[in-house]
């Protein structure tokens, strides 16, 4: 349906202040492209429009609606007005039928139909209703985001199929700060971005305001995400000048009614990049001088600017420790500057030194272990779901559970950059509910990650989460269809660290394909079985970080002549003639200690391990038995077989549903599944190779050797492969 843009309308005249780009000249029904995310809004016919109808007639507004309420109503009216073909009135009063959104100071009973003290400040109620006599739906909450997430709430039933009539929810978010962190550079590349260029026109900023910004923030707020950083960990200082503050005000101008506040990735070293400081010590006053006047410069440009997020002392980022200080010293000096303004510091854990002997997976929480409780109350630290990197499985970072003063930010990665990039379908929601799911027994058991995050295991209110974002200019925003689930179901995840990932993928899969339940059924099933998948044929039984140099793509196990030595896959894999395996028992680098006493206990020992963690903990011989009955290097043999055949097994399993998901998409993802297969049976054999180069033995019975020789794979060069971003990284 499209109406002429030429005829303004009470909604139009409404939505005015928004000032989206043709706000009202909807364009529904077109080809599926992606570019919609899991807010499609298709038209919608017999029984689901009449009862969708019959909830929709018109759409009642509080007076003086601010933007964000009005977010919330434009979305009423995309939403409505694709899926029945009509937009509804705007309403004055409850009238039968109507919508209703409602704030305390909207309504002075709202209180008398919503549970207004479950909701927070972020919380919604959703529900059938009767005001004044009338049948109503009532979208209340204590704030107008919260009005906001209720809508999308509501329309996510609604596109799930349920009766709009019958919708009953209460919900708030258990995470303060849900965060999306952008890797992406100003010349607009995007470290590990494999969708393309940063969506972020830097360069025509903050003139020219791109639509797609809009549509960036609608997908964020509808799952709930409020907090964007937007440029790379690995920063410049530049981002911190008057040119770039106003171009990410203008940003934030188009996201504050979404209830999105803008980060920034603060280089340690600006002052002395940026003003010629002679030094970036955080314990120098004129040092403090300097991010106090540039926070009070970016807070009168952009009020409501959420912080700084900082990657010091890492991977060649400058740091406090850089003047003999430690990560405290430098995250309170930051704080100290944004506090006045009610800032916020996520100062990262991703710490490991150029010169340290020590086991990797311990030098994080050994720096930030001793200086628990000595942040100050507007830092939060932010740490990786694993102890080393974004590795296709990974134990818990022993930090979860260990830091009970400190509020933790769990961090994920949601772009691909060890599962496969965008060419691979692997749905991370079940390995992040993994994550979410071990237990630290911090504070005895079911101290879950999930609560540390909540914040129920050390009684923290400020809770938070971020991810490295996965969204880039490619029409699907995220490089494929399907990675746009790893957006969504971490966003969701943010929303309840304790939601099940099967179900988000249900939702989203409804929400995206809307198709017929055996075809939802065969698609979520894929989705459950595809990141063991990619753990099976790229790295089984705690293997790690056998990537090839730099850009990460495709096997490298053989990698050995980088500088450091924990750049090198050998470092961690530790193959020889006669075993494998990093031990991080007490025998090894005893890296099991930083765990609470049970966790330890059980992961100290070969047999207690569970299989998936065994090569992360324990160096063993090939012939080590497994609980299977196999030798170690049978087992191995039988996963990278497994990860081919799961490979093989999606590619049909997609063919079969061929007719249920319309052709483009069918077909555009049936091709990059023909990649993942070419490219499991690579990785299966490249490995294969390469430890059967060390060890000598020979195939188990009834498995193939690889196809080629070694030296074929190893001389594989991808100088091109995306991702890299600027400048050049290990
Ligand atoms: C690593 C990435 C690197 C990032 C780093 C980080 O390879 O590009 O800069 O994480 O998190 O996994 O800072």
């Amino acid at each position: 349906m499209t109406q002429d843009p030429k005829t303004p309308n009470a909604f139009e005249k409404l939505l005015a202040p928004l000032a989206l780009v043709h706000p009202v000249n909807l364009e529904c029904g077109r080809e599926e492209d992606g570019y919609d995310l899991w807010l499609r809004y298709r038209p919608l016919a017999g029984d689901a429009k009449s009862r969708l109808a019959a909830r929709a007639a018109s759409i009642v507004v509080p007076a003086d609606p601010s933007t964000t309420m009005l977010a919330a109503v434009a979305e009423l009216h995309r939403a409505l007005g694709c899926m029945l073909g009509t937009v509804p009135a705007l309403g004055k009063h409850a009238d039968e039928g109507a919508i209703v959104l409602a704030t305390p100071a909207s309504m002075p009973t709202l209180a008398s139909h919503a549970p207004l003290e479950k909701l927070g400040a972020d919380g919604f109620a959703v529900r059938a209703d009767t005001v004044d006599g009338q049948r109503v739906t009532l979208i209340a909450a204590n704030s107008d985001v919260g009005v906001l997430y209720g809508v999308f709430a509501w329309l996510r039933a609604v596109m799930l199929g349920r009766d709009p009539g019958r919708v009953d929810e209460v919900s708030a978010p258990k995470v303060r700060f849900r965060m999306l962190n952008h890797w992406d550079n100003l010349d607009r590349s995007v470290e590990r971005g494999y969708a393309g260029e940063s969506i972020w026109d830097w360069w025509k900023l903050p003139d020219v305001k791109d639509p797609r910004y809009v549509d960036y923030a609608r997908a964020n707020a509808s799952l709930g995400i409020n907090a964007v950083s937007l440029n790379n960990v690995s920063s410049k200082p530049e981002m911190l000048l008057p040119q770039f503050i106003a171009k990410a005000a203008a940003l934030a101008d188009v996201f504050r009614p979404y209830g999105i506040k803008v980060y920034f990735a603060a280089r340690f070293s600006a002052p002395v990049e940026l003003d010629r400081l002679p030094t970036a010590d955080p314990l120098d006053p004129k040092v403090c001088a300097w991010w106090n006047a540039k926070a009070d410069e970016i807070y009168e440009a952009i009020p409501d600017f959420g912080g700084f997020i900082v990657k010091a002392n890492s991977e060649g980022q400058p740091g406090p420790h850089d003047y003999g200080r430690d990560h405290a010293d430098g995250a309170n000096m930051m704080a100290r500057a944004l506090a006045p303004h009610g800032g916020m510091v996520m100062w990262r854990a991703f710490v490991y030194s150029p010169a340290d002997p020590e086991d990797r997976h311990k030098q994080a929480y050994t720096d930030f272990k001793p200086l628990d409780g000595k942040f100050l109350p507007n830092v939060m630290v932010q740490v990786k779901n694993g102890a080393i990197d974004f590795q296709p499985r990974e134990p818990f970072h022993p930090m979860f559970g260990a830091m009970p003063k400190t509020p933790l930010v769990l961090e994920f990665q949601v772009t691909k950059e060890y599962l496969g990039f965008a060419t691979h379908l692997a749905y991370l929601g079940t390995m992040w509910e993994e994550v979410l799911r071990a237990d630290t027994h911090a504070n005895g058991p079911g101290s879950t990650v999930a609560k540390v995050t909540d914040g129920t295991v050390h009684g923290h209110a400020l809770t938070g989460m971020a991810a490295v974002a996965n969204i880039g200019t490619h029409r699907t925003w995220c490089g494929s269809h399907f990675d746009q689930a790893n957006w969504y179901a971490y966003g969701r995840f943010t929303w309840d660290p304790h939601a099940a990932a099967r179900d988000l993928a249900r939702d989203w899969v409804v929400q995206t394909f809307a198709t017929d339940a055996a075809t939802t059924d065969a698609i979520v099933a894929m989705m459950m079985m595809s990141r063991e998948a990619v753990v099976d044929y790229m790295m089984p039984l705690g293997l790690h970080h056998l990537f090839d140099t730099g850009h990460h793509h495709g096997p490298g196990p053989w990698v050995s002549e980088l500088a450091r030595p924990e750049w090198n896959p050998t470092y961690y894999h530790r193959a020889d003639k006669e075993g494998i395996g990093f031990d991080r028992s007490a025998s090894g680098s005893d890296a099991v200690a930083q765990y609470a006493p049970e966790v330890a206990k059980a992961w100290s020992d070969p047999r207690t391990t569970p299989d998936e963690l065994l090569l992360w903990f324990h160096h063993l011989p090939w012939d080590f038995r497994m609980k299977s009955g196999k030798t170690l290097w049978e087992e191995m043999v039988a996963h990278y077989d497994g990860g081919v055949a799961a490979a093989v097994e999606l590619r049909k399993r997609w063919e079969a549903v061929k007719g249920h998901v319309d052709a483009r998409r069918h077909g555009e993802t049936a091709t990059l599944l023909r990649v993942q297969e070419r490219e499991a049976i690579w990785w299966r054999d490249a490995c294969i190779a390469y430890f059967q180069s060390l060890n000598g033995l020979p195939m188990p019975p009834g498995t193939t050797a690889p196809a080629l020789m070694l030296a074929e794979y190893k001389s594989r060069t991808f100088p091109y492969a995306p991702g890299r971003g600027l400048p050049p990284v290990a």
